[in-house]
């Protein structure tokens, strides 16, 4: 069956893999899915057609064989019990990397949107200044405690899993406040997963089109 996702038709990132589209691409050559990629623009993301799959009018959305799914979380975690590759078999190991998928979207990421938000859409309000240092530490808090568990493992739970592709997609994402790199365990991390070939094979597909003149 053909897998169709859609990613923007060029991202405002210029191709550093930021956009969603790259975890979901990352989880489909993990687990050896060829995929099609259908390239929205941010008009047609409003557009009645998308919005049928996906009704906050965003990207990605994945489709197979008349299954449609929104959120990189209900995908990544679709793609992982459905193929092998991205979860263990033990069922106890299998709820603790479920787990992290889950803590890599709610608890870790949250703040880490407070910051992007503060940054380009309340750049100019007159609190964001004085706001900034209150924001960078509820990220650092989370950070601290996420260095702490995975102490010098490799990964978070045993074998690299679905949980470390989300927790890995969710802080690389701090590479340009200069708070990744204050948590050296945590950079490595992010290291080790941009190392994997199927990482290097999403972030590559992905900046051949945002990167494309
Ligand atoms: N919770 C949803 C999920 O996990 O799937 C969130 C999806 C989402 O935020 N999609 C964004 C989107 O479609 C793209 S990824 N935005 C358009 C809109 O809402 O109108 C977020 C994103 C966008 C751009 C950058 N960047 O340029 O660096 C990084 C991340």
């Amino acid at each position: 069956m053909t897998v169709t996702i859609t990613a923007f038709e060029r991202s405002p990132d210029g191709g550093q893999g930021l956009a969603r589209d790259t975890r979901v691409r990352w989880a489909l050559e993990e687990v050896g899915q060829p995929y099609d990629v259908r390239l929205v623009s941010f008009q047609a993301m409003k557009e009645p057609a998308h919005l049928a799959l996906h009704p906050f009018g965003q990207i990605p959305t994945f489709e197979e064989d008349g299954l449609a799914l929104f959120e990189t979380g209900a995908i990544v975690l679709h793609l992982a019990q459905s193929r092998a590759g991205l979860l263990p078999d033990d069922a106890k190991a299998r709820a603790r990397a479920i787990t992290w998928i889950f803590a890599a979207l709610n608890t870790v990421e949250p703040p880490i949107l407070e910051l992007f938000t503060a940054k380009i859409l309340e750049s100019d309000m007159p609190w964001t200044k004085e706001r900034m240092p209150l924001v960078q530490d509820r990220i650092r808090d989370r950070m601290k405690q996420l260095a702490a568990r995975l102490g010098d493992a490799d990964w978070l739970d045993g074998d690299f899993s679905a949980g470390d592709l989300m927790m890995v997609s969710v802080i690389l994402r701090l590479r340009s406040s200069g708070i990744l790199n204050e948590y050296p365990n945590l950079a490595a991390y992010v290291a080790r997963g941009e190392a994997r070939a199927a990482y290097k094979r999403a972030f590559a597909a992905q900046a051949a089109i945002n990167t494309r003149a």
